[in-house]
This record gives C-alpha cells, structure tokens and sequence, in this order.
C-alpha cells in the first residue's frame, strides 16, 4: 500500500526529490543474487518485498547496503549526503538500494515496495532525501490518549510514510506530568512502553519519551534528581531520546534561568554521558509569539543559556497557527537556533465535538533551512488523525514539491483504497473547527460552497436557478450514500469505529438536506409533490434526531456533541428552513416555528484568550467552553454572557484551577446590563472549585464574571456554566 496505479500514474508518498521512473517494467525475479550483508530488520522488509529466494548463480542482482558497505561501493557517488536519503536503482538487471545510513536504505525499501504492482516493477531511478531532519507526530494533545493499540498501528504508519519522530506527551498521562512525573511506570504501563519501543525501532522511528514537570517542580536537587532517575528508568525502558515540555504551566515553573540551568544539566549529566541517546528537546512555557513578552527575556535567556545541541519547540505566531517565513525569521534569532516546529494540527482537544479531516494546508513551502523539526500534533482519535499526518509526511519530506488537495486525495486513497471517494465526500464537508477560542479556520465544503449560496440567494429572489438546486441535490444524495458506505466500510474498521456518531449525524445532514430541497419545490408549484406541513414536520424530526446524537455522543465536558458539515453546509440549510417556512407561512396564513436552531447565549469579554469563546446552550443550561491553557486575566477585566430572554440563574459552577481566588473576582448578574447584584465567591481550602450563592430569585439576562484585583491574574478557565429558569 502506500502506492496505487492512478490513471496510468504512481504514486510515490512521500513525494520524492527525484524519481526517474519509466514505463517500462519487469517482472519480479523468481529468484536474486544477494550481495550486501545487512541486519535481519533490513532482509525481513526486503524479503517481504521482492521475496526470499536467493541463489549465488542467479542473473539478477540486489545490491543493498549503506554508505561505506562494500555491496554498494560501485554506487557511492550516487547516495545522496543528506542524512536518510538514499539511491534506488531498478533495471532489468537489478535492483540497487544504497542509503546514506541504515534510515536511508529502510527509505530505500519503503520506496521500492510502493513500485511493486502485482509482481512486477517499474524501471526507475530515486535520489531521495528528506528537507527536514525530524519529521513525525507529538502526541501532545489533552483528553483520552491513544490505546495501545493505536500507538502501535501509529508507528507503522509513520515508518511507512518516512516519519522518524513520535514523541509521546500526552497531557492526560498521569506519570507524565504533576505531581507523578516523579514515580515510574506501573508494570503494566512499563510493558506496554517497551513494546512501543521495539516498534518504533522497527519501523526506523526515534521513541521520543516527553515528561512536563512545570507544574510542581521545586528547583532544587531532590527535584533534580527525581527526574535523571525517571529518565533513568525510561532509558532501562529502551528509551533513547528526551523531551522536556514547561507549555501550559504558571508559577515557579516558568522561569527561564531555571529551565535553562535544568536542561543544561541533563543534557551533561545525562544525554551526553550515554552516547546513544538523541539530542535533547524542550518545549518552552512561552511556545508561541502571542504569549511571548520579549521584553521580559524569557526566550532571550532560554537562546542565550541553552547548550547549543538542544532543540527548542515552537508553536508558531499563536497557540495554534501555520508556519511561514516571518514566523521562522521571528523566532530563530531569539532562540539563536532553528526552531523545532510543534505543529498544532489537526488537534481538536480545544474543539472536540468536531473532526479535522481536511487538507493540510497553510505552512511555508520555502522554509525548509529554517526549522529542525516539523512535528504535528494529532486529534484524539488517532486513525482519523492518519488523513492530516499522511500529508504532514509529504509536506516535511519535501516542501518545494507539496500540493495540499493532491496529497489529501492521496491520503484518503491510502487509507480506504476502495471506498476513497465516500471518504472524500465525507472528509469535504468535516474539516473546520467551528468558532473557537483560538480563532484557528479551515476551508470546509469548498468545492460546494458557490454552489450553497447560489440556491440561496436564487430561492431568496424567488427564482430558484435549476442547476444549482440540481448540484445541491445531488450532493446531498452523495452524502446519504456516502454515510452508508463507510458505516459499513471494512478496509478502515478503526476509523470507522471512531467516527462512527459523525457518520450517523452526517446521514441525518443529508437526509435533512434532502427534505429542506423538497420544502423549497414544494413551496415553488402548486399541487403535485408532498404536502408542505409533511415535508416540515420531516424536517424538525430529523433537527431533533441530530440534536440527540448531539446530546448523547462524545460527551466530553469540554465541547460535547457531534458536528458536522457545520462551517457552510448546515447553516444555508437552515436558512433554507426557515425561508420556505416563512413563505409557506405567508401564503397559507400558518405559523410555523421558522428557526432550525438557535443559541439563546452570547459572550463579550475584554480578557483577550476568552474573547472568542463559544458558549453553549445545552437542556436550558448556559457552558462557557472551556480552555486547556494558562489564562492571563487582566486587572478589571470581565467575561459578561448575555442572554436573549429573562431568565432566574442558578446552579453556578466555576472553576478557575486555581486555588484561594475567590476574593480576586466577582459574580454579578442583572436584568439590564447597568444595575448589578453581586452574589457570594466562596473556596474551600484545597479546592479549585468555586462555589457561588445569593444569587438572585429575579430574572435576569447577563451574568458577569470579573477580576476585582489590580493586577493581571493567571488562572485557567476550566468551568463556567449555570442553569436558566423560565
Ligand atoms: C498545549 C497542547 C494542546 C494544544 C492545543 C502546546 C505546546 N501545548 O494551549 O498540549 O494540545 O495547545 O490545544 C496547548 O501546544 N496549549
């Protein structure tokens, strides 16, 4: 897999640097002369290629080895100098895989099983190398982390796709982050790392072993020490390369002389000492540009103290952001080294009722001299991450040749060999975040969206355009035949069974779709097709059919529910709804509820990472989405719901993960936005919990959340909901 006949066409993933490849092809030898003397990993995947038969008397050679091996002498001139590059000759005599180095020559063979087509092999010519040094995933995100199991479906897939890099840093691993960073894997756990470990090595990628010590360290040996003894454990474990993470931490954790003094410790007393392990990594509190004050010298002082050797990780202008020129040239001079870029994407941990399956597109095709790594960080379902991490691989394999639709269109081929055109449909109208904290976009139904607004504005006018209406139609009867195809779908059973409620919800868009095109003709003639109230009690069936899946699945405290096709597709549906039903009220003298959906909740704030929170309103509850991140809330500074109609508040909860704030801010709530009643903050010592009371038995509509104190606080925003009565 990994490469497939396209229109005559292979495909090569990821896209080489130079491939000379010819139509002419031979058949694979029935049996070949061996020369090279390689390890058992290197003959096992060959064999597995090209078959085990040998004979010192055949006619057909393989010559495999890396540079320097005897095997490969007549082609030196030929490897690449770049690091895991390699030379791949295929001729009717022989078949030539010299690497750079061991990495190089597993690329080597990648290469040549992608030529392989039903036992026989295309004539060709690869020099190949990758633009960046450390390229893969940082499983990074906060929620569920991946099974086991799914880890090591992972590794595979990055061998495959020439990643080298998996850096495991899941914020919910209690023994990788406070306060058990301290104490060693159970047994259990210890095991399993073991077993990623031998896998990834089989697949030629660098276990990366990341511990996040910031939220509770104290800066002094005992501290010190405990973590050289975990990754002394680690490295007993098989563990040969480290990462240290200070993201997302407040306090005593984030100074930078700290941190610097920390790491240059380790990377003497320990990384240097043992000679086989990987240059170290960090990962900075200030990560991204928005958070950076340079003023206060942090990543002045981490560029200037750091050993040279360290990497440092970088997010990009913002928490969540693509990667181009002026980013690179930003930051690399503070760091006085080429960042290792931490990729925000397609994590979804701040957006999870939503899956990110669109193109991977965005990043500088011209920036590969300014970063030493690209590492994405992926969603929390890990085979529905593979369609973005396949293009990732692309892309950091080879910049200058990237094209983001053709490498999504490959990786959903790659994926679902035979169902890849309901993946397609699927994946088009599942790819934006919806609004978001961070204000992070994608392109979502692109291809249909002229299309959308064509019905729309024509309906409008009262002279529907037949061609679009057409379109449409036909797109929304793709996207009912789609779901059912892949709710089915046995090539991918994994994906399958993470998106299995965004397939269900999907069904439910088009069938609602379906139904909203029917309300529009109906409302266009007289007499024939269904009766217009049929059509729209269908319609409010199936609203609440999506609302229960919504309610029901993925129910995670943070962004709860199922979303799909929610950037353009759904939204012009409903406006659909909404005006058929207004002229069918019209003409017929009904009233007919009109809204399809409706928030009954906005938010203002002037606390600038909570602007853009969504709220949302679920069985007559108001839900500030919460964020994963160190908030700074600025003196006086408020977050203020506002609410469509009066309501009595009650059963406030509040929690700002930190402890003894409760004097530091204040609840209010009132009816006209200029007279407020103050309720009671309370904190049990301990808690992080807010507990609020004295809110009034009157209705109300806005509630107001503020800092009382003259300075910036730094909190995070983990809870804010409250109920609304009638
Ligand atoms: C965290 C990360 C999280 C991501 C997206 C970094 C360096 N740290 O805001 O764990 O998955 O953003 O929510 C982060 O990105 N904090």
């Amino acid at each position: 897999m990994g490469a497939y006949l396209h229109a005559q066409e292979l495909h090569l993933q990821p896209t080489p640097q130079k491939a000379q490849i010819e139509n002419s092809k031979i058949a694979l030898p029935e049996s070949y002369r061996m020369n090279g003397a390689v390890d058992s990993l290197i003959t096992n995947k060959l064999q597995s290629i090209i078959g085990s038969s040998t004979s010192p008397k055949s006619k057909f050679n393989v010559f495999i080895g890396k540079y320097g091996d005897k095997a490969v002498n007549k082609f030196k001139k030929m490897i690449p100098t770049q690091a895991e590059g390699y030379y791949l000759n295929i001729t009717p005599k022989q078949i030539v895989v010299a690497g750079r180095d061991n990495r190089g020559m597993y690329y080597g063979l990648q290469t040549l099983a992608q030529l392989v087509q039903e036992d026989s092999l295309n004539v060709a010519t690869i020099t190949d190398f990758p633009d960046i040094a450390f390229r893969g995933v940082v499983e990074g995100f906060y929620g569920t982390p991946w099974s086991h199991a799914a880890r090591l479906r992972q590794l595979e897939f990055y061998g495959k796709n020439k990643l080298n890099t998996y850096i495991y840093g899941p914020k919910d691993d209690p023994y990788h982050t406070s306060p058990n960073w301290r104490k060693p894997y159970p047994e259990k756990e210890a095991a399993q790392i073991g077993e990623l470990i031998a896998t990834a090595r089989q697949n030629e990628v660098d276990f990366v072993w990341a511990i996040h010590p910031g939220r509770d360290i104290q800066w002094n040996e005992a501290d010190r020490d405990a973590l050289i003894q975990k990754f002394e454990n680690m490295y007993a474990l098989g563990v040969r390369s480290f990462a240290v993470f200070f993201d997302d931490i407040s306090g005593e954790g984030t100074k930078a002389d700290r941190q610097a003094e920390l790491l240059n410790y380790i990377d003497d007393h320990f990384v240097k000492v043992k000679k086989d392990v990987t240059p170290l990594i960090m990962c900075p509190t200030e990560y991204n540009k928005s958070w950076s004050n340079v003023k206060g010298g942090y990543l002045t002082t981490l560029g200037n103290r750091l050993n040279p050797g360290i990497e440092i990780m970088w997010t990009g202008d913002r928490v969540i952001a693509c990667i181009d020129k002026p980013t690179m040239e930003w930051i690399n001079p503070l760091l006085k080294r080429k960042a290792y870029i931490w990729w925000n994407f397609p994590v979804s941990d701040y957006v999870r009722d939503h899956l990110l399956l669109g193109a991977v597109y965005g990043n500088g095709l011209d920036i590969k001299e300014d970063m030493s790594g690209f590492v994405a960080n992926p969603m929390e379902r890990a085979e529905a991450s593979k369609i973005a991490l396949y293009s990732v691989a692309d892309y950091a394999w080879n910049l200058q040749a990237y094209d983001s639709i053709t490498s999504w269109k490959h990786s959903l081929r790659d994926l679902m060999p035979t169902d890849y055109k309901a993946l397609q449909t699927f994946a088009a109208h599942n790819s934006d975040l919806g609004p978001n904290g961070h204000g992070f976009r994608r392109e979502e139904s692109a291809e249909l969206t002229p299309v959308l607004k064509q019905v729309l504005e024509s309906y409008r006018k009262g002279e529907p355009d037949k061609k679009a209406f057409m379109r449409l139609t036909f797109e929304l009867s793709q996207i009912v035949t789609a779901s059912d195809i892949l709710l089915t779908n046995e090539e991918a059973p994994y994906f399958v069974e993470e998106v299995t409620p965004w397939l269900n919800q999907f069904k439910l868009l088009g069938e609602y779709g379906q139904t909203v095109m029917t309300m529009c003709y109906a409302t266009q003639k007289s007499g024939r097709g269904p009766r217009f109230d049929v059509l729209y009690r269908r319609a409010r069936a199936l609203l609440k059919q999506m609302y229960r899946i919504d309610a029901t699945e993925n129910q995670n405290p943070y962004q709860p529910g199922i979303k799909t096709g929610s950037l353009i597709l759904l939204p012009t549906l409903n406006e659909l709804f909404a005006l058929s039903t207004e002229r069918y009220n019209k003409n017929n003298g009904t009233q007919l509820d009109t809204r399809a959906t409706y928030n009954p909740y906005t938010l203002e704030s002037n606390v600038p990472q909570l602007a853009k929170q969504p709220v949302q309103s679920r069985h007559s509850e108001a839900r500030v989405s919460p964020s994963n991140e160190v908030i700074k809330w600025p003196a006086g500074a408020y977050v203020t719901i506002h609410m469509e109609s009066y309501g009595q508040v009650h059963n406030m909860r509040i929690n700002l993960g930190t402890q003894d704030v409760a004097d530091k801010f204040r609840v209010e709530t009132s009816a006209d936005g200029v007279n407020w009643i103050v309720a009671t903050l309370a904190q049990a010592a301990g808690s992080v919990d807010l507990s609020v009371s004295g809110l009034p038995a009157t209705d109300v509509r806005f509630v107001r959340l503020s800092n009382i104190t003259s300075d910036e606080l730094q909190v995070y925003f983990k809870q804010f909901t409250f109920g609304v009565r009638k």
